[in-house]
């Protein structure tokens, strides 16, 4: 064969879209190059998603994570060092099934056994580049697929691209041998997605036997969606079936909008001693690559066509990253909120249990009944209330108690509701994430219970709290007789008595529980109260003391609920990614239309008339 001189003259010769510039035309380029704003556009987006991160193990953040990476291959592989250099040669990748016989096809169309076929499947590991001396360094330079180290011997590393000359080859035109892309191996499956993204044309090589497989079909509509440029080469074909498998592969690319792909069918046959095959069964194909060799506007076009179609899907492909970072933010807002809600329910409870007189069943009750019957609460007060202690003295029996009895009491009663709240609320947040695919994958076996110190927490919660009704006794009552002319015990007697008013009710009305439980005791208090303080002052104070527990309650239940919300502060994705990524979409979609590519004719292909069915 010959990939020399052919002529592009004929009636099906490459039609020229628009002039790009070419190796021989360097002078003639066009606005493409000289706008600066879409590779900076490009840079931007690159920027963006590089910066996207999908940490929540939500269904889209795999995906998200995959595509986000292919993108960024692609960019760094092919868009921005093509878009640098649009008349640097055309590659062509080489692509398919194992076995198809994709290497010895690469092998023929150069004339020289540039890389290994063989029995073993798969046989291509690592990829091999063929190109013409004269382009050899542009490819070697690294610019496009840089992450692909350059050698000259054939190796078995993915992360290597094999260079290979060949003077049968004219400049202009490369050919990459890919790995297969539907390999056992994963790591050649992954290579040859990257590399055909890397491509400026798509020759996909299958076979009579592997032609209807899902897997090609699934990266061919991906290449139609991205507006690649594809040439079918049907392998292999006995002769016999010529006809019937290219009608209906013919039929199936047309169903799949890829009818206007050329098909080559070359027929099976035997290979040469140095296993390539002979001159007449690759002779459609060679003359087809001779042509577009000779015809630089037509690899411009071809160039420009799957350049333009590529920074099309951009767009789509980021809104699909954006939605997925929408998606993240969102889940981690719907965690933030489960665990919020148990919290918040938490704190409504010691709310309520403030409210409706629980705390002062049993043992605080007790304590109070036997505090206040000791007399010891009135000693220390007015003689103008003398008869109130009179009355209630001899309303409730019971030993002495001291003061630290009822304090102790009370302690131990607020923090087993505390400690019954905090242990309630982890138990909700926990079934709350691990009902939720993200939060199940943050949880970890101790989330379930409290924090181990949360015991140790509540009581001293429960005695600063206990210190300071005190301290607000003090304070408010400053300015009365009492304090001032009581001992230290009188202002201890009456904080205990604001802590029973504070279990009592807010407004000090007695409510059918304190009825039923405390009957006349907390009425006692807080008649007690009332005729020390005054009635307002009473008020003020029981709802001072109040709001004291409950605000030390909720910082000790927010440091609780921190617990999980740390976990999704530390995933949670930055909160403008998805519309950095939305915004950088846009500019490069605006920056293609800009730079006139999109306004390109379709590559119009020569055809694969004559070729071999
Ligand atoms: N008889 C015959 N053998 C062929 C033909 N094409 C390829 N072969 C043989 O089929 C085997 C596989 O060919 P390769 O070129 O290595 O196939 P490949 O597509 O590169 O395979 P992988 O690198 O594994 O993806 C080799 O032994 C080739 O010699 C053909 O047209 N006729
Ligand atoms: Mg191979």
């Amino acid at each position: 064969m010959t990939t020399h001189g052919d002529s592009a003259t004929q009636a099906d010769a490459p039609t020229v879209a628009a002039r790009t510039g070419s190796a021989d035309a360097g002078e003639d380029r066009p606005a493409t190059t000289g706008d600066d704003s879409l590779p900076t556009a490009l840079a931007g987006l690159r920027a963006a998603i590089g910066a996207a991160r999908f940490p929540l193990a939500l269904p889209s953040a795999e995906p998200a994570r995959r595509a986000a990476g292919s993108l960024t291959d692609q960019l760094d592989d092919y868009l921005l060092p093509r878009l640098r250099r649009l008349d640097a040669p055309l590659l062509v990748v080489v692509g398919g099934s194992t076995g198809a016989g994709k290497s010895t096809l690469v092998n023929s169309l150069v004339q020289a056994r540039v890389s290994a076929a063989g029995v073993l499947r798969p046989t291509t590991r690592s990829p091999v580049l063929v190109c013409s001396p004269a382009d050899s360094g542009w490819f070697r330079q690294g610019e496009l697929l840089p992450g692909l180290t350059r050698t000259n011997e054939p190796s078995e590393d993915p992360h290597t691209l094999q260079l290979v000359t060949a003077p049968a080859l004219p400049p202009g035109l490369a050919f990459l041998d890919a790995p297969d892309i539907d390999s056992v191996v994963d790591a050649n499956r992954a290579l040859a997605g990257q590399l055909l993204a890397a491509a400026d044309l798509w020759l996909f090589v299958t076979t009579a036997a592997r032609y209807a497989d899902a897997v090609p079909w699934e990266l061919l509509r991906g290449a139609r969606a991205r507006g690649a440029v594809i040439a079918m080469v049907l392998d292999r074909v006995p002769p016999e079936a010529a006809d019937e498998v290219a009608a209906h592969l013919s039929e199936m690319l047309a169903a799949q909008d890829l009818g206007a792909a050329p098909l080559f069918v070359l027929p099976e046959t035997w290979v040469d001693g140095q296993g390539l095959l002979p001159d007449r069964v690759t002779a459609p194909l060679s003359a087809w690559f001779a042509r577009l060799a000779a015809d630089a506007d037509a690899r411009a076009a071809v160039v420009r066509q799957t350049l333009d179609g590529a920074l099309a899907a951009l767009r789509p492909a980021v809104e699909g990253l954006a939605d997925a970072a929408d998606e993240q933010v969102t889940a981690a807002d719907a965690l933030d909120e489960r665990v919020r809600a148990a919290y918040r329910g938490a704190h409504r409870t010691v709310e309520q249990g403030l409210k409706d007189g629980r705390l002062l069943r049993g043992e605080v009750l007790a304590r109070w009944q036997e505090f206040v019957g000791t007399g010891e609460f009135f000693r220390t007060l007015e003689a103008r209330i003398g008869r109130l202690r009179d009355r209630m003295v001899s309303a409730v029996t019971g030993r002495p108690a001291p003061a630290s009895e009822l304090r102790e009491a009370i302690e131990s009663q607020l923090v087993t509701l505390l400690r019954g709240v905090a242990a309630e609320a982890a138990e909700n947040a926990y079934t709350g994430w691990k009902a939720h695919p993200a939060g199940a994958a943050l949880l970890e076996p101790g989330l379930a219970h409290p924090a181990g110190d949360l015991p140790e927490r509540a009581e001293r919660l429960v005695r600063e709290w206990q210190r300071g009704v005190l301290e607000l006794v003090r304070v408010e009552g400053g300015d009365r007789r009492f304090v001032a002319r009581t001992a230290a015990y009188a202002v201890n007697a009456t904080g205990l008595a604001v802590m029973i008013a504070v279990f009592a009710s807010t407004a000090f009305i007695p409510t059918g529980l304190e009825v039923a439980t405390g009957a006349g005791t907390t009425v006692a208090a807080q008649t007690v109260l009332q005729a020390v303080f005054g009635d307002q002052a009473v008020r003020t104070l029981a709802a001072k003391a109040r709001a004291d527990l409950l605000e030390r309650v909720r910082a000790l239940l927010d440091d609780e609920a921190a617990r999980y919300l740390v976990r999704t502060t530390e995933a949670r994705p930055a909160a403008d990614t998805a519309e950095a990524l939305r915004r950088a979409g846009n500019g490069v979609e605006m920056a293609r239309h800009r730079s006139g590519l999109a306004d390109a004719d379709a590559a119009r292909l020569p055809g694969a008339e004559g070729g071999g069915s």
